[in-house]
């Protein structure tokens, strides 16, 4: 973590990679998130999920393989395992072990006709499915949660496309995609009144001071999530108050007061601009939501 915490801050301007925000701490911080009243996308894709989950259940069928990308507690993959008749199998990958496989025992009882693979990886990396030739089952990709908008372009589409290798030509993928809106309504999802988003953004700094041997200030940085409208994308910021140096291990950086570093990337997409990315899938079915801030969508290849 030293060496990726180094690589970052020695960039210009500096970043951090998003994947070191969710320690235990940090993914405590994230559920509370998603329970604030200026966070919509996760009530509004689960909304669309129990709105449409006999359509999408329809489209998924029994007879198939679901892979879910950051299963978590698999939350939202039970509104869907609720509409689908007896789903054949489930492979949750998360990075978070124990609360994957804990999740998983729990998933057994509750259906106990699925059958369910946990792996506990980092699906940025290469894994391998289970076994898939015996029962030849579809392959459905779900990945929700609108996590793709953290990956710059070039990244996603690359994602993407080894999504598409992965289910295969008869496969598809049920991805959340949060979508372009007022900035009166996404700047307050992103700095909440509370400030929960701030001590999410913040405990990045304490992590890297407890596990990389970093002497950061944290009172010395402040919070801040901004729009570029370039990029359509949200970059959430740590804001140096003052000079200051910064030591990591042998390295030292330097801020001048102002200068941030960019922690996470959270791209907002148009409907086309969402399609052009998936350029490997075809748009089958979109749900959005009255005031289309979220939607849902099954592509095929
Ligand atoms: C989990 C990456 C989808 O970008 O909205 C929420 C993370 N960061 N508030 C998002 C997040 C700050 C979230 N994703």
């Amino acid at each position: 973590m030293m060496a990726t915490a180094i690589a970052g801050l020695s960039q210009s301007p500096k970043v951090l990679p998003a994947k070191l925000l969710y320690d235990e701490r940090g993914s405590q911080l994230f559920e509370a998130i998603c329970d604030l009243p200026e966070y919509y996308p996760t009530r509004t894709e689960i909304g669309i999920l129990q709105r449409h989950a006999e359509q999408i259940a329809t489209l998924i069928g029994s007879n198939a393989q679901l892979i879910e990308f950051g299963s978590g507690w698999s939350i939202k993959t039970r509104i869907l395992l609720e509409a689908i008749d007896q789903l054949a199998s489930y492979v949750p990958i998360d990075i978070s072990c124990e609360p994957l496989l804990e999740s998983a025992r729990k998933l057994r009882a509750a259906y106990p006709h699925l059958q369910v693979h946990p792996l506990c990886v980092d699906y940025e990396q290469d894994f391998s499915l289970p076994d898939n030739e015996q029962s030849r089952l579809r392959r459905v990709a779900f990945f929700p949660g609108s996590t793709i908008g953290n990956f710059p372009q070039p990244e996603a589409r690359a994602f993407l496309n080894r999504i598409a290798d992965l289910v295969g030509p008869d496969g598809a993928l049920l991805i959340g995609v949060d979508l372009q809106k007022d900035l009166d309504i996404l700047l307050p999802a992103y700095n909440d009144a509370q400030g929960i988003t701030a001590e999410f953004n913040l405990n990045l700094l304490h992590r890297l001071n407890r596990e990389a041997g970093a002497n950061f200030e944290v009172e010395q940085f402040e919070h801040w999530a901004i729009w570029n409208e370039a990029f359509g994308r949200i970059e959430m910021r740590l804001i140096s108050q003052k000079e200051q140096n910064v030591q990591i291990g042998n390295a030292t950086f330097n801020f001048q007061p102002g200068e941030s570093i960019c922690t996470e990337y959270s791209y907002k997409y148009t409907l086309e601009g969402f399609a052009q990315l998936a350029e490997r899938f075809r748009v089958e079915e979109v749900w959005t939501d009255a005031r289309s801030l979220f939607s849902v969508q099954y592509l095929t290849q």
